[in-house]
């Protein structure tokens, strides 16, 4: 469009004057009559300007005998018989003036021949170029305007677009103006104490700023960079210093830490005492696990641990990503640093990929940003604001309630290909991360973005006491499908969010716990039932007013998040609730002959002899290694301090080391977990097993209550930890 207003490059004028031909094909610009018109008098111009300045009167003559007018074919030989003139001898030698009379004379004669109408005719020829040359220089010089004009509008689209996408940031290429947000940032450090307690969301952050004096500036500046030259120098690993020419990436890559951090160092994390001997029973699992990714799966999303290969799902390395603060929290140095440098030299986000907004967000953008508050490293930090700016155009959808999908490499955003729904689940539960990745690099757009959602969800109706359905219409902004409630798959951890994101904020955010204490007291009036004989008390399901005793094992996150409330404190029945449900979980696992939970429980609600508390049916017999009741474990256990908690965990790691357990290396979710002679492998290692599943396992085992404390840090629900913003 651009390119089509401005007409008079050397090309177009060259086609325009090789005939006007062109007038006569068709318009390639209905919609701009105008530019048309231009391009059309264009022509005329040029073609005329070339002949006229040489008729002579054969010429005209010849012309004349052809018509009225200056017919397109007679321009043609005009324009070649002037040439064949100019090559003429001239007759008579004369002196100028008398050349000059004679030749008016000559000129006057033949003008008196002509007849009137081809005098007409000459005349308005002769106005009509002077008319289009007058335009053409007016129209010269407004297109050159148009197109400095609109090449700065293309330079300001192009810094438009390049948040979606961009390029990662080199040290060299410091954008002006950088050092004046970075000095109110780090000035803040200076005001306010070390980096570690600047908790203020980054929204204040340069409205602060700006009421600082400039010299203060400078000196937070100079200390920072001070602080910064520091911290490149060295890399920690958990207290222990590694010198530079230790470290695993190329100068050249070093560059990468070029994000300055708002806070370099991390408080979520301290020095843990050594491991116990339930920890080392992890770690030795872990070790297990590792070593099947690594000799079959290294840099790939999964581990496909029989059949020794891996399967894609990103193609980002998910698995390794959801690892890295697994590592460094069950002390694995050596495997850190070498996941580390592969984050380093070739985990690219530049792909045409679709990624799922969610699964990328909980898994990736989490696992980086843990990774980042746990080892300090801000090659994580980079990582992670170059792909939650990727994530972005997720949230351009009319009602601002994001797609499922988005291509990292495009920017293209989607929805499913069946429906223009997103799962609830999903849009609610990347609020935690999206929030620290602005309160880190002080960019609001993240928070923006995912608080919008949530602000929306809360003024929805279709809500049964707080309860939400499990879809919501991207273009509408409404629920749909209304009338299923499920505490399980597409609804579980909208419910977790509301939780963590108060504990998040420091408690502030009244309206999350508002929803959170609403759709509890929305479980208990409408979801809770007990079963026979044992009396374990369950969520249900309610579709469309009807009861169903099904149980996802998804649903084994709630005990652990209503302890967590409890802990931050709410209501002491969430607590009586919290070691119901984690009984039940528990039994989940615990009945099957494996001892391991199925995906899916039926409970059984009438007193019947022959049968047991849990069902399964045969679809949903398999165990994905999935975290949920280990995870509740750990926050049981955490705020109990009941050891009874921990020798559950410990029976279920027993359980996954005997049924699931891949010899060459690796773990495998499992078909059937009643049948303990034949569990039957699906040849799959998901993420989240080393992400979540060993992780909780590991803290649960901990004696040390504080190792990642829960006054300190909120896990997302892929059990990556980020820190509260204040203290509690
Ligand atoms: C994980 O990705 C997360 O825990 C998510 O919230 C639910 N599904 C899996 C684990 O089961």
């Amino acid at each position: 469009m651009v390119g089509e207003r401005v007409v008079p490059r050397p090309e177009r004028l060259e086609r325009a004057g090789r005939g006007l031909r062109a007038q006569s094909q068709p318009r390639t610009q209905p919609q701009q009559g105008r530019p048309f018109f231009r391009s059309g008098v264009l022509r005329f111009t040029f073609r005329h300007a070339r002949v006229t300045p040489d008729l002579a009167p054969r010429d005209r003559a010849q012309n004349s005998g052809k018509g009225d007018g200056p017919q397109l074919k007679a321009d043609v030989t005009a324009t070649k018989d002037t040439s064949s003139n100019r090559s003429q001898p001239a007759p008579v030698r004369e002196s100028a003036g008398c050349l000059q009379g004679c030749r008016c004379a000559r000129f006057s004669d033949k003008w008196k021949q002509l007849s009137r109408l081809q005098r007409n005719v000459i005349l308005f020829v002769l106005g009509f170029l002077i008319l289009c040359g007058f335009l053409y220089s007016l129209q010269v010089s407004d297109q050159w305007k148009a197109l400095s004009g609109s090449r700065a509008e293309v330079e300001k689209m192009k810094l438009e677009v390049l948040p979606v996408l961009p390029a990662p940031q080199k040290e060299s290429a410091e954008p002006e103006g950088f050092a004046d947000i970075l000095s109110q940032k780090r000035q803040r450090h200076l005001r306010r104490g070390p980096p570690h307690l600047q908790i203020r969301p980054p929204n204040t952050v340069s409205k602060d700023g700006m009421q600082d004096d400039a010299k203060e500036r400078e000196a937070a500046l100079g200390k920072a960079q001070q602080e910064e030259n520091t911290q490149r120098t060295v890399i920690s690993w958990r207290g222990a210093v590694i010198e530079p020419e230790q470290a695993t990436e190329p100068p050249s890559k070093r560059a990468e830490a070029s994000i300055k951090p708002l806070f370099l160092a991390s408080r979520i994390w301290k020095e843990p005492a050594p491991p116990n001997e339930r920890q080392k029973g992890v770690i030795e699992a872990f070790l297990h696990a590792w070593k099947g990714y690594q000799k079959f799966a290294w840099g790939h999303d999964e581990l496909k641990p029989v059949s020794k290969t891996f399967s894609e799902w990103f193609g980002l390395g998910l698995t390794l990503i959801d690892a890295l603060d697994t590592m460094w929290i069950l002390g694995l140095k050596q495997e850190f640093k070498e996941a580390r440098k592969w984050v380093s030299e070739n985990l690219d986000f530049q792909k045409n990929v679709d990624v799922n907004l969610f699964e990328s967000t909980i898994r990736i953008l989490g696992g980086l940003l843990s990774a980042y508050h746990l080892s300090g490293d801000s090659l994580f930090l980079s990582k992670a604001e170059d792909f939650g700016n990727r994530l972005m155009p997720a949230f351009t959808t009319p009602s601002k309630i994001p797609y499922s999908d988005v291509n990292i490499g495009t920017g293209f955003a989607h929805s499913p290909q069946w429906t223009s729904d997103s799962t609830v689940a999903e849009v609610t539960s990347i609020q935690l991360e999206f929030r620290e990745l602005s309160r880190l690099t002080g960019i609001k757009k993240f928070q923006e973005a995912v608080e919008e959602v949530t602000k929306h969800i809360h003024s929805l109706s279709g809500k049964k006491d707080g309860l939400v359905p499990m879809f919501i219409n991207t273009n509408s902004g409404l629920f749909t499908h209304p009338g299923v409630f499920t505490l399980g798959a597409r609804a579980d951890s909208y419910y977790e969010y509301l939780l963590k994101q108060w504990i998040q904020g420091g408690k502030k955010e009244t309206q999350l716990l508002e929803d959170y204490v609403r759709a509890i007291e929305g479980i208990k009036a409408h979801l809770l039932r007990q079963s026979q004989p044992r009396k374990l008390t369950f969520v249900g399901e309610l579709a469309h007013g009807r009861f169903s005793a099904k149980m996802d094992h998804l649903v084994c996150f709630l005990p652990g998040t209503l302890a967590l409330g409890v802990h931050h404190g709410l209501p002491a029945d969430h607590m009586d609730l919290a070691r119901a449900l984690m009984e039940t979980c528990y039994q989940m696992n615990q009945q099957m002959e494996t001892g391991l939970s199925p995906e899916i429980a039926h409970f059984n609600m009438y007193p019947r002899a022959d049968h047991k508390d849990v069902e399964v049916k045969p679809a949903d017999r398999h165990n994905l290694l999935r975290p949920e009741t280990v995870e509740s474990l750990f926050y049981l256990y955490r705020v109990t301090k009941d050891r009874k908690y921990q020798d559950w965990g410990w029976e279920i790691l027993q359980s996954f080391n005997k049924y699931t357990r891949v010899p060459s290396g690796g773990y495998s979710s499992i078909n059937n977990v009643q049948n303990s002679h034949k569990p039957e492998p699906r040849d799959k290692m998901e993420s989240f097993f080393v992400g979540e599943t060993l992780k909780y396992l590991y803290l649960l085992f901990s004696d040390d209550l504080e190792l990642l404390g829960l006054d300190t840090c909120v896990f997302n629900t892929e059990a990556h930890p980020l820190p509260i913003w204040s203290p509690a």
